[in-house]
């Protein structure tokens, strides 16, 4: 029989063990395999009972996404068709027990349901989280879990796409038994004690009692809707998602799971499914690097240090402090010290309001940060991370310091966000040591790093700073050294932009609601006022040089510096701020802005919401296309997923690549041409973009045409 399952009898139990490394995805073959052995334990006169269990790590972590994208994609509008398996588990005349370890997601959680039982060991999580692939479950996953778990509880999981772990499921009705030794001890024990206590053994499809009727569910239909308005903004799963539940309950199961059938293979044809099946895949392929195997050794990382507390250091300590790592703070005054260290313990605190984490957890964390005003101690760091302010005069002290006290073997990194890696490497006397780690603000909750490759950067210190980013549960995405690497240096172009727009006639509050509306997680003139305005102010003083003299800058932010409006921090920036903090137009800063467009003469027009996101998207993809073709960036889905996990760009978009591809890149040429023309040099179309239109290509053909040839900032 099939390897892809295997069959075996253990004391008069059918033991089917799944085998399709690395998570036992239902890729073709699977199903069939299962199937096969589930009939093959039916016939079998010595088997009383059948116990399903994943080889490996996993339990199954639902269909192979490799088909679903290329039913997406058109290539093969098959949609991966389960059911046949599913009913031949279902109607086994046998108990079947499902043993899940690891994760039961998505058609993973749909072979477990349709099991009669299931057990699992506390760490195993169940979810159908189709959803953030732009689909909803398809295997009867919409009529099976509400009869299991009921149906808000069902609406919630199909919504949010988020999975519970076993106490939960346990509670639920989701699982009958968690086992705490061995799984699959504990699951042919269970199967055996079905056996001797005899039928019936419940088929999940003819369990009704949870499901209720549509009057009695109405209300909670109609929150799941607002749910998946409020939290999956602009998106068509989640909200056709509750239509698949609502069918399981005004409709017999045959005629539900036909509907469901329908809104699937609807959701397939979508956009948002295929951009968010690219980032699903785009961030599993940043750690392909094509001259830094897998294999490459990595340094341990057991101990670390960070310079500066302030507010990336007091959260790049936090992270780390998160992944249990011991970390020692320095900070040169006490004060700033002391303010730094407040902050971590305030972030801790809320994290514990909010049930987030535990007061034990907190203390542990706490106790692992060792915050001091000496180098003392950094001798035993396996790693520093320069975390200071975004100046290079500063930096080039901090180095040849760290480079004096770190031990031989210590990983030196900055955590700059728009500076020359190699200029600071070259005040130490170990440049293959030092790499960038830019983490993104606020750092212990933002999922980016950006690993910057200096220019003699070693292979293991590449892959060390890859693996410290896995290990802290974040995304590492290796970016060349240039201004601003990958995110801020298509953030400059975005930024500019903005401010011309309502230099032009656009009001803050204009152009952060076409962003909004488009997707953003927030518009670009709140963020400014996030981050601090002097924050990119200061970045913009260290290139200042580089400006070319008779080239438009943006001419307001020098005047908000100057008055001191500053961002949240200083209640005024964009916008006015009041005590929590929420933000309102202000009038004073539109008249401000119309003085200065009038002062400089740039005629005011009406701009429309298509301008502001053509602009701003369009400016982001002509900078991207540069980067890409100078190598600083690996792939174009390396790109995507740095706005996807950093600036929040919204995945069912794909990130700025993909959603060029879908536009189409002729058309996104075509414009950024226009723009050229009207606006002038800054918006000279990148030779690749310019290439790709005129070959009919995409970005995306092209990362499949280079994959594991090239390497990020190889020169
Ligand atoms: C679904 O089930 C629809 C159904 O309703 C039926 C419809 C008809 N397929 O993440 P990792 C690969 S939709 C194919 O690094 P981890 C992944 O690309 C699906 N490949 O591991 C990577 O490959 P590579 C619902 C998959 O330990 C490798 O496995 N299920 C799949 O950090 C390791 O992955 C989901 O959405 C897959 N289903 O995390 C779950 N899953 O090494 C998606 C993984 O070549 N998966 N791969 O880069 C996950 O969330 C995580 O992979 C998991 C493990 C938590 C399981």
């Amino acid at each position: 029989m099939s390897e892809l399952a295997s069959l075996t009898n253990k004391d008069g139990v059918a033991v089917i063990t799944v085998n399709n490394p690395p998570v036992n995805a239902l890729s073709p073959g699977v199903p069939e395999a299962i199937r096969a052995h589930v009939e093959a334990a039916e016939q079998d006169g010595s088997v009383k009972a059948v116990v399903i269990v994943g080889g490996g790590r996993t339990f199954i972590a639902g269909a192979d996404i490799k088909e679903l994208e290329e039913a997406a994609s058109g290539a093969k509008p098959r949609v991966p068709k389960l059911h046949v398996m599913l009913r031949a588990i279902e109607d086994c005349a046998k108990p079947v027990v499902m043993a899940i370890h690891g994760s039961a997601l998505g058609g993973g959680l749909e072979v477990a349901m349709a099991g009669h039982y299931r057990v699992a060991v506390p760490d195993a999580q169940m979810g159908q989280p189709e959803v953030n692939l732009g689909i909803i479950p398809g295997a009867e996953g919409t009529q099976r879990l509400p009869r299991l778990v009921g149906v808000p509880a069902a609406v919630d999981m199909c919504v949010s796409g988020r999975s519970v772990k076993a106490a939960e499921a346990l509670e639920l009705g989701l699982i009958d038994r968690l086992i705490e030794g061995d799984l699959l001890t504990g699951a042919v024990a269970f199967a055996q004690e079905l056996v001797a206590r005899g039928g019936p053994h419940r088929k999940t499809r003819e369990r009704n009692e949870k499901l209720g009727t549509l009057a009695a569910n109405a209300a909670v239909f109609a929150a799941g809707r607002e749910q998946a308005r409020k939290t999956k903004r602009n998106q068509h799963a989640p909200l056709v998602a509750v239509d698949a539940l609502e069918a399981a309950v005004a409709l017999p199961f045959e005629q539900g799971s036909q509907k469901e059938r329908e809104i699937i293979i609807e959701c397939l044809g979508t956009d948002q499914c295929r951009a968010l099946i690219h980032a699903f895949f785009a961030e599993r392929a940043v750690s392909k690097i094509p001259d830094v195997s897998k294999e490459t050794p990595t340094l341990p990382i057991r101990r670390a240090a960070v310079v500066g507390a302030g507010t990336m250091g007091g959260g790049i300590s936090m992270a780390l402090a998160n992944a249990g790592i011991p970390v020692l703070v320095k900070e040169t005054d006490q004060a700033a010290l002391d303010r730094g260290m407040a902050t971590v313990r305030r972030n801790y605190e809320n994290s514990v309001k909010r049930g987030r984490t535990t007061q034990e957890v907190m203390n542990a964390r706490l106790a692992l940060i060792q915050p001091q005003l000496t180098y003392d101690g950094f001798e035993t760091a396996d790693i520093i991370i320069e975390a200071v302010f975004e100046n290079m005069a500063l930096k080039k002290q901090v180095f040849p310091d760290l480079d004096r006290v770190a031990k031989p073997g210590c990983v030196l990194a900055s955590n700059t966000s728009t500076l020359d890696i190699d200029e600071i490497a070259s005040t130490t006397s170990r440049p293959e040591m030092v790499i960038g780690l830019h983490f993104f603000s606020p750092a212990n909750v933002m999922r980016l790093v950006e690993v910057v490759r200096g220019k003699a950067s070693s292979k293991q210190v590449i892959a060390t700073g890859m693996a410290l980013t896995k290990a802290l549960r974040k995304v590492g995405v290796l970016v060349g050294n240039c201004r601003g690497f990958v995110g801020n240096r298509m953030f400059f172009p975005y930024m500019r932009e903005a401010q011309f727009l309502v230099e032009e006639g656009a009001t803050p509050a204009q152009v952060d609601g076409a962003l909004y509306g488009w997707g953003m997680a927030m518009g670009i003139f709140a963020v400014d006022d996030l981050a601090g305005i002097d924050v990119g102010w200061r970045v913009k003083q260290e290139y200042k040089h580089l400006e070319k003299p008779g080239v438009r800058q943006p001419l307001v932010v020098e005047k908000l510096v100057a008055m001191g409006r500053l961002g949240q921090k200083t209640g005024a920036g964009w916008y006015r701020y009041d005590e929590a903090r929420k933000a309102a137009p202000d009038a004073e800063i539109e008249a401000l802005i119309g003085e200065t467009a009038r002062e400089a003469g740039i005629p005011r027009r009406t701009i429309t919401t298509e301008e502001i996101v053509e602009r701003s998207m369009y400016s982001m993809i002509n900078e991207g296309a540069r980067i890409l073709e100078e190598g600083y960036a690996l792939r174009a889905s390396d790109i995507d997923t740095v706005y996807l996990n950093g600036y929040g760009f919204p995945a069912y978009r794909g990130g700025p690549m993909w959603y060029a591809d879908t536009v189409g890149v002729k058309k996104v040429y075509e414009r950024v041409a226009e723009f050229h023309r009207e606006f002038g040099e800054l918006w000279e179309p990148a030779p690749l973009l310019q290439r790709l239109a005129a070959e009919g290509r995409t970005f995306a053909s092209l990362d499949a045409e280079k994959s594991g040839t090239e390497s990020a900032g190889a020169h």
